[in-house]
């Protein structure tokens, strides 16, 4: 049969990110080889099957009326010369891991031949992505920080000023009017009380004079976690109901989302605990030990080594995490067997002892990640340092989540007294925290979406451009089709945009134009948005994960109004969501120098093609005077024919012709354009 004809593609040919209730098409494409072959004659004698284990919709439709189990035949779409496609659409029900085989046979022959990439892979993975990853506008909130108030008016914040989730409560309006529909919270544990600051940081809290506090009565820092079911009690304040508790409050919160629609994301560090965790205590073998932990030549002590007495298990010789030549002294490095940062950086090869209880130790990570979900009704997790942990991990985490959190969601149903909270839907969200390492193993892993390097990628058009070309495979093909990135600006790990910028900032109102310019593209490029807070009152000081910061609330510099402006943009149009991206050029080029970032945005449903045009000017201290652009061609549109350009942003309307248009724009500003024809 070989010789009739071949398969020449299959798409999807590699592993593939698709979203939940989305219609999903698999195509096969081949070659007849003998022309002679009558068309008919041949599409009677052709069997082409497809085996998946895709949980669908109407799966009981789709394979009932073909052969067994899960294998459903592929249908004739159409031919063109000897080339012959084939087709079968799904509607994935479930959120998972899934993959497909092809297989063909000729003219009744027992034989089936399997299909086989370039590669030689069979099997063709599929990952069914949460249906809110493409939706969601993220709202980053570090409660100790969101509500935190000089209540004594002493200047400073004291303990007992800082934010609680009750202030994230009162704001549940105005997290609405912003149009985000998720809040991201940073770890909500309880620090750990011991070496609360690292060595080279202790020296500067205690001569900072803004820094009123001794170190032993500051918070620490939420990224060293003490135990991972506790909730730090001081988040849990409440003048309104003094016999609250951290654990109620932080339920009354979720709560309170959910019923607004708005999810909730948690912060889960699972590279390192705190020095004086407790599992530290109870499992000294989950963590490795050296005589110097902040070291890396020295060797690591194993519990027969003949010293073991002086320094295995002993929370102060437990080795800490390094990072970019830094040891985060105040937390310990759990042993995932993956010496990833260890094998990279250390000088001396000697590899850490094997974690002889690493199955009980996954199994109890494990754990905690549905213990958050059973308990506060959790929707998803933001996995920090998500690379220095195992992806198999991950991934066998996330397939006992959203399995776990399936069960909550029908018990919630039956039995809403007894399980009192669950997550919105059992989609499970995970995002995992990596800028540059190990990103393709991670998206591969099935995470959903990556933090990726956006905020240090928007200083200019070129750098912008590239990193986007890189990001979504435009430029090669470096990650699975259908891979995500959040999209922010700004995030407690480094310095506020304002600050980043600082030498370039040259009117009273740059920095304002700055923070207006790159939310509009956070929002609408392709990617899940996310704001951390204070960038809507353009605040210059960053985060303190350790201690006590604010935000200025009550700055003459508010854009939230325009956020909100062009979140609900984004909310309204599907093409935002998930369309497709084109670049477009500007006669400007796509250099340092250049102003313009512009791109079309589309979406093709049953009925119609959406198509946005954005076109925001980069330059926060200039404006765009007379620089033409470059349309590409936009599907289902002819530009050589009148069409129309609505600016969402405004409401004016312009008729234009032709594939030039010419932009005059104010520094940072925008156009968001529908395109009508
Ligand atoms: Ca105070």
């Amino acid at each position: 049969m070989s010789e009739l004809f071949k398969i020449i593609q299959v798409t999807p040919n590699d592993t593939t990110k698709i979203l939940i209730k989305e219609i999903f098409t698999i195509t096969v494409t081949l070659q007849l080889l003998n022309q002679k072959i009558d068309e008919k004659e041949f599409l009677k004698d052709i069997d082409l099957e497809l085996w998946t284990d895709l949980k669908c919709d109407e799966s009981k439709k789709v394979f009932k009326e073909d052969i067994q189990g899960y294998a459903a035949k592929l249908k004739f779409h159409n031919r063109t010369n000897d080339i012959f496609t084939f087709e079968r659409t799904f509607i994935p029900s479930e959120a998972g891991f899934f993959k497909f085989m092809v297989r063909h046979k000729f003219n009744n022959s027992i034989n089936w031949g399997w299909f086989q990439t370039e590669s030689g892979k069979k099997e063709i993975e599929i990952h069914v992505e949460p249906s809110w990853s493409s939706n969601t506008v993220i709202y980053n909130a570090f409660v100790r920080q969101f509500g935190a108030i000089d209540k004594n008016n002493d200047g400073v914040i004291n303990p007992g000023e800082g934010g609680t989730f009750n202030d994230l409560i009162k704001r549940m309006s105005y997290f609405k009017k912003l149009g985000i529909n998720t809040i991201y919270l940073n770890p909500i544990q309880s620090a750990g009380e011991i070496f609360k600051y690292r060595t080279e940081e202790r020296n500067y809290y205690e001569n900072n004079l803004t820094n009123h506090l001794p170190v032993h009565m500051h918070p620490g820092s939420v990224y060293s976690i003490k135990d991972y079911k506790s909730i730090d009690p001081e988040l849990g304040l409440n003048e309104n109901i003094p016999d609250t508790d951290q654990y109620h409050e932080f339920k009354r919160f979720c709560k309170i989302c959910h019923k607004n629609g708005i999810r909730v994301i948690l912060d889960i560090v699972f590279d390192h605990t705190s020095r004086d965790s407790f599992i530290q205590r109870l499992h000294p073998e989950w963590f490795i030990y050296k005589k110097d932990p902040m070291s890396l030549e020295g060797e690591f002590i194993t519990h027969d080594h003949p010293d073991a007495d002086k320094y295995w298990g002993k929370p102060e010789h437990a080795f800490s995490p390094y990072d970019h030549g830094v040891f985060w002294t105040d937390c310990i490095m759990l042993n995932w067997n993956y010496y990833y940062s260890l094998d990279t950086l250390a000088p001396d090869k000697s590899k850490p002892p094997r974690n002889p209880s690493i199955e009980q130790m996954r199994d109890y990570f494990k754990n905690v990640l549905i213990y958050w979900i059973k308990n506060y009704g959790v929707d998803g997790f933001r996995l920090d340092v998500s690379y220095a942990v195992p992806a198999e991990f991950w991934h066998d985490a996330i397939l006992e989540c959203r399995k776990s959190a399936k069960n909550i969601c029908e018990e919630r149903e039956k039995h809403p007294r007894a399980q009192e909270v669950a997550p919105l839907s059992p989609d499970i969200l995970f995002i995992g925290e990596t800028y540059v390492d190990k990103v393709n193993e991670l998206q591969n892993c099935g995470i959903s979406a990556l933090n990726g390097d956006f905020s240090s990628k928007v200083y200019t058009v070129e750098m912008l451009k590239g990193y986007l070309d890189y990001a979504y495979n435009i430029s090669g093909n470096f990650f699975p089709n259908g891979s995500r990135w959040l999209l922010f600006p700004e995030c407690h790990d480094f310095n506020r945009l304002p600050k980043k910028f600082e030498g370039s900032l040259k009117n009273k109102d740059s920095d304002v134009k700055l923070n207006k310019s790159r939310w509009v593209l956070a929002a609408l490029l392709p990617g899940i948005p996310m704001l951390h807070n204070g960038y809507e009152v353009v605040e210059h000081e960053n985060v303190s994960v350790q201690t006590y910061s604010t935000i200025n609330w009550n700055s003459e510099k508010n854009i939230s109004a325009y956020i909100s402006k062009v979140n609900h943009i984004r909310n309204k149009y599907v093409a935002f969501q998930k369309g497709k991206y084109i670049f477009v050029d500007s006669e400007q080029g796509t250099t340092n120098s250049a102003q313009l970032y512009s791109f079309i945005r589309y979406h093709q449903s049953e009925n119609e093609i959406e198509a946005f045009l954005v076109v925001v000017n980069m330059d926060f201290n200039n404006k765009v005077d007379g620089i033409k652009i470059d349309l590409p061609n936009i599907p289902g549109f002819d530009l050589n024919k009148t069409y129309e350009l609505t600016d969402l942003l405004i409401g004016e309307i312009h008729k234009r012709e032709g594939k030039f248009l010419t932009i005059i724009l104010g520094p940072g500003e925008s156009h968001i354009f529908k395109i009508k024809q």
